[in-house]
């Protein structure tokens, strides 16, 4: 790597990040079913139908998957909290997923490592799912009393707590494109799910300060938009992806409003009064968690539907998912939202990464890909913090393989691999890349 951790402030922290249904397997411990089993089941929505029941098996193995952050010299561990372990029907906690989540922050904490949790990483409750999900209003409520729950249990030993993860996947992507649960196509169900997770953050973060919580957070993701080609129709298309993508969120959480070139096309389809919830949404947060992957290259689409807008890769090259690499988005990002948005907050740089197609020989995966994108990415912050952006850490996607939602096992994102077969973890050459870099 092209950096080392004396390049950093001293209180920069390095860490990977996890999510609770990709890793944990579902099946274990009463957890109860999620939007993302029901999902799986339907037709051609997951690729081979896989779900999480198995996962990683990180329930019984999280030992030594922590044991293996530690060696690797990290500083902090970003995991999440499944509701549907927790409050298997979305409303009555399960002393065993309370148990579990126990166990897991104190084997953290026995090897150093700083929790920083995030609520929801969408294994919405399928009960929940039944009344409308985050259609509903009172799914907001209801993720209001697990985070009261889980909190009573573990708040007293998590260093930072993020209430919703990539709040634009949860509701654009699943309700409006239909790529994830519970996969829809509906601009009325896109409306209100873009409102609700808002305001299930912020009647989350009401709760976590009724308990005395500092420390508490969003985590967005961000993706790096630009027009395609000079036409007035590709910068005008990429105002509107910017505000659809990229400002719905921030704009919703730091300023209380929603951006008029999104908010156009939704007003019709938003629950009435949603201009009430704006001040619970935009109460103060104490850091943002930034979710960043790739860049999108935007054109006019007038033959489509509202927003009227083509996206496609950019030109450079490209990860096993055909994303982009693009690390100068990176720094543009952290630095864009310090400026425009949170001036000297802390930032988190939450989720960063890339899928490739690895292999194990002879016990060792070789991916000077993956390497390579850890240290431009890393190196991308820095300049973000030289140009002032208040980076406070960096958190590699994935420590592990994992599900990777509708693609299923089969793109791999982590730099430990995982035989699915058999369970075994590899540490892949980037980890021990990471390793050296940070032990620097
Ligand atoms: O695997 C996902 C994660 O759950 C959320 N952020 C993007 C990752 C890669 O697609």
């Amino acid at each position: 790597m092209d950096f080392k951790r004396s390049d950093f402030p001293k209180d920069f922290l390095f860490g990977a990040a996890t999510a609770a249904y990709q890793i944990e397997g579902h099946q274990f411990g009463g957890a109860g079913p999620t939007h993302w089993d029901t999902f799986a089941a339907g037709p051609g929505n997951v690729v081979r139908g896989e779900d999480g029941a198995v996962a990683c098996d990180h329930y019984h193995r999280f030992a030594d998957d922590l044991d293996l952050l530690k060696d690797a010299g990290m500083d902090a561990y970003r995991f999440s909290t499944s509701w549907a372990r927790v409050m298997p029907d979305g409303r009555t906690p399960n002393p065993e997923g309370l148990d579990f989540y126990d166990r897991l922050v104190d084997a953290m904490l026995e090897r150093g490592l700083k929790p920083f949790q995030t609520l929801y990483h969408w294994e919405l409750p399928a009960a929940l799912a039944d009344k409308g999900g985050w259609m509903n209003r009172d799914t907001c409520n209801y993720f209001g009393d697990f985070a009261d729950v889980i909190t009573d249990r573990i708040g007293d030993r998590v260093n930072a707590i993020a209430t919703i993860n990539e709040p634009w996947c949860i509701s654009y992507l699943s309700h409006f494109l239909g790529h994830h649960a519970p996969g829809l196509r509906d601009i009325r169900a896109t409306a209100r799910a873009m409102h609700h997770i808002n305001l299930a953050h912020g009647i989350g973060m009401s709760r976590l300060r009724a308990k005395g919580m500092t420390n508490c957070g969003i985590v967005i993701n961000f993706d790096h938009t630009a027009p395609k080609d000079n036409a007035p129709e590709s910068v005008a298309a990429t105002r509107t992806w910017d505000a659809i993508m990229n400002r719905w969120f921030i704009e919703a959480t730091t300023r209380g409003t929603y951006p008029l070139e999104a908010l156009t096309g939704l007003d019709p389809h938003m629950p009435r009064g949603w201009e009430d919830d704006m001040p619970e949404i935009s109460q103060p947060i104490d850091f943002l968690g930034v979710n960043y992957y790739t860049r999108h290259k935007v054109t006019a689409d007038d033959t489509s539907v509202w927003p009227h807008v083509a996206t496609e890769e950019g030109p450079g090259d490209k990860t096993q998912m055909g994303w982009e690499i693009y690390p100068d988005g990176l720094q543009s990002f952290l630095t864009r939202l310090s400026r425009d948005y949170i001036g000297d907050m802390p930032i988190y740089v939450t989720e960063n990464g890339m899928a490739w197609d690895d292999h194990v020989e002879n016990d060792a995966v070789n991916d000077p890909e993956r390497t390579k994108f850890i240290s431009d990415h890393i190196i991308a912050t820095k300049q973000a913090i030289a140009d002032g952006a208040n980076v406070k850490g960096f958190f590699y996607w994935s420590l592990l393989d994992n599900y990777e939602w509708a693609f299923g096992y089969e793109k791999r994102f982590g730099m430990i691999h995982v035989d699915f077969e058999t369970l075994k973890r590899t540490p892949k050459a980037s980890y021990h890349a990471l390793k050296s870099a940070i032990a620097q």
